[in-house]
């Protein structure tokens, strides 16, 4: 396990409380292998120039990473490459931002062909952008006499390198997202109703699957243990049958680069027929989760597809029956004990068949 320091910085233009995205960045910081020793954090107008946190957290943490000597720092906010040199030089250790943590993550998670060109394809795009924030300071470097010449400056020779790998893996990633198109194909003209399973990284997405499909699909207490699309065949009461995907987890500040990385594997969720928007009702998070599975939706185009609104874990928290009515249609389950298994069953065959 690596050390981290974390350190949480809410601007004053935004919703999420510090605490929550906090407890959120400590668990991706376990996702991918890091411990948080200590964490500090900030309220502030708007971001510093220098150091995005101010002069005065600098100087805080500094201090703190002189007693604690971490691996890293992690930033729990997208900070420009400049403001993490400058935190870099100032205090000496590793600065990584929230969108790096996550990229990692998924880097980590990557198991399939599809998967391993997506993450790279986000990588490649972060880098991108890194790139055109050191922009200023690397073409005063590669300026002057005996650089200028005919020839292009370093960052931009960078910048074609890293624009023609996307270009590749673009080709690369349609080539197999056409595979998969196929497939849909195929299963529409089978007529089969699909359902996406969506929902907030760990809400239980794959366990519902496994329990629906006698699938065996990877469970983990982690953020982002399912990066590819699984689809599994499943029977409804009266034999009628469905397909279900499961699909990657979503969450709040979700990188850009990601959505648009993934793309290929998010078009499972606008194609289905449905929604199976999974919910952990034990998260004292849980309506803030909610909001952010509807924003990543939205922004897919994905909103006005049926959706069945799943509170997942009653094994560990019971919620009032006044979300099922909120959220119609709505049922309570546990995907770990199956309780409430043959309720979700019933309002699935209960939905409108598709257009033809
Ligand atoms: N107590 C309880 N735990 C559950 C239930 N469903 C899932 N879990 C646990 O929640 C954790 C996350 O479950 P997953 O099925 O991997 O969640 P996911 O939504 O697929 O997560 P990602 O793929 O990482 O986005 C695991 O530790 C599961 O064992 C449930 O009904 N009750
Ligand atoms: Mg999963």
């Amino acid at each position: 396990m690596e050390k981290a320091i974390l350190v949480g910085v809410k601007l004053n233009n935004e919703k999420i409380p510090l605490e929550e995205s906090l407890a959120e960045l400590e668990q991706l910081a376990r996702t991918s292998g890091a411990e948080a020793v200590t964490v500090i954090t900030q309220n502030r107008e708007r971001p510093d120039r220098k150091y995005f946190i101010g002069q005065g957290k600098a100087e805080e943490l500094a201090s703190l990473c002189a007693v604690n000597k971490p691996d890293l720092v992690i930033i729990d906010h997208e900070v420009s490459s400049t403001q993490i040199r400058n935190l870099e030089d100032f205090i000496g250790v590793k600065v990584i931002d929230r969108t790096e943590l996550i990229l990692d993550i998924f880097a980590q998670h990557a198991h399939t062909r599809e998967g391993t060109l997506q993450v790279e394809l986000a990588q490649s795009e972060f880098q991108l952008t890194r790139l055109s924030g050191h922009g200023v300071s690397l073409s005063r470097l590669g300026g002057g006499i005996g650089t200028r010449g005919p020839g292009e400056t370093k960052l931009e020779m960078d910048r074609r390198r890293i624009r023609k790998k996307i270009s590749q893996l673009k080709t690369e990633l349609e080539a197999v997202a056409k595979s998969r198109h196929l497939l849909r194909e195929k299963r529409r003209s089978s007529r089969i109703r699909v359902g996406a399973i969506v929902g907030y990284t760990n809400a239980g997405k794959s366990t519902l699957l496994n329990a629906m499909a006698k699938a065996q699909v990877l469970v983990e207490d982690k953020l982002f243990a399912t990066l590819d699309p699984v689809t599994k065949r499943t029977y409804l009461p009266g034999g009628q049958v469905i397909l279900l995907t499961d699909t990657v987890g979503f969450i709040q500040k979700l990188p850009h680069q990601l959505i648009d990385a993934f793309k290929a594997t998010l078009e499972e969720v606008n194609e289905a027929d449905f929604l199976l928007h999974v919910v952990d009702s034990s998260s004292p998070y849980m309506e803030d989760q909610i909001e952010a599975v509807y924003k990543v939706l939205e922004e897919l185009g994905a909103i006005a597809k049926p959706i069945v609104t799943v509170f997942n874990k009653m094994d560990l928290k019971e919620l009032p029956k006044k979300y099922l009515k909120q959220y119609s249609p709505a049922v309570f389950i546990s995907a770990a004990t199956r309780e409430g298994l043959d309720d979700l069953s019933i309002v699935l065959s209960k939905l409108p068949a598709p257009p033809a």
